[in-house]
């Protein structure tokens, strides 16, 4: 009689133990001390009206996946047909050029698009700087990852071609092509080169850069 007593009031203990966990907890993950504070996201997502894709909205699928650029020994080169070779800093380059931004959707020909808020310097202000030679007919980009691609200089000068340090209002993180990508408006994806190292003034009509060698159109017009 006495251990039926006490055999129930164990179970009785028991049930009230495994009822106040399960509350207890539920309380827990409900309660404001377990739930991330969600912070504001300097990322800007929307322009003028217009919604924008998100940084994290790329599919990260670069030759030798993302590099690490290394700012004390970085220079971004302009090269070739130029007066004047120069090899500016990354702080030289966004400190000294005037800065743009715009909207334009990048489109990968794996069949997927991210709108984003680009801002950087003229492409035509470094080429300036330079001296370039005027009747060049090609500009050449070459990136830390051994990644290339060519435009025609006439394109880069008709549709003031951006060099971005940013995107959506944050620097370029790593994996984005920091500290420079080119935004190549209106043509695929692989026109857009990121971790820009060097800009070479061309007549080299024949270049073709890392996948335009491997069968993609020179052009990349999008359709
Ligand atoms: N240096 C470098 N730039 C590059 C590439 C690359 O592999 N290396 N890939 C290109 C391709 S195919 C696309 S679609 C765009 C965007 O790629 P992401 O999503 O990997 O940033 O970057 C372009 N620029
Ligand atoms: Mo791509």
């Amino acid at each position: 009689m006495r251990s039926r007593k006490h055999l129930l009031l164990t179970i009785f203990c028991l049930a009230v133990i495994i009822v106040a966990i399960f509350v207890g907890s539920w309380i827990w993950t409900n309660s404001t001390i377990n739930r991330p504070t969600i912070l504001n996201s300097a990322e800007i997502r929307e322009y003028k009206g217009e919604k924008l894709g998100a940084i994290g909205d790329f599919r990260e699928n670069s030759i030798k996946g993302p590099q690490n650029v290394n700012l004390s020994t970085y220079r971004l080169a302009v090269t070739g047909l130029v007066q004047d070779e120069i090899a500016l800093t990354y702080n030289e380059t966004v400190d000294g050029y005037a800065h743009y931004e715009k909207v334009v959707t990048i489109h990968c020909v794996e069949g997927w698009e991210v709108k984003i808020l680009w801002e950087g310097v003229l492409l035509r202000d470094l080429l300036e700087e330079a001296e370039y030679n005027r009747s060049a007919q090609v500009v050449i980009f070459y990136a830390q990852d051994g990644y290339s691609t060519s435009l025609p200089l006439s394109y880069i000068l008709e549709n003031n071609i951006l060099l971005a340090y940013k995107m959506n209002g944050v620097e370029l993180p790593p994996e984005r092509g920091f500290p420079f990508q080119l935004v190549a408006e209106s043509k695929f994806g692989y026109k857009g080169i990121k971790w820009v190292t060097r800009i070479e003034v061309s007549n080299d009509t024949n270049y073709r850069g890392y996948w335009e060698s491997r069968g993609f159109d020179d052009d990349a017009d999008l359709p």
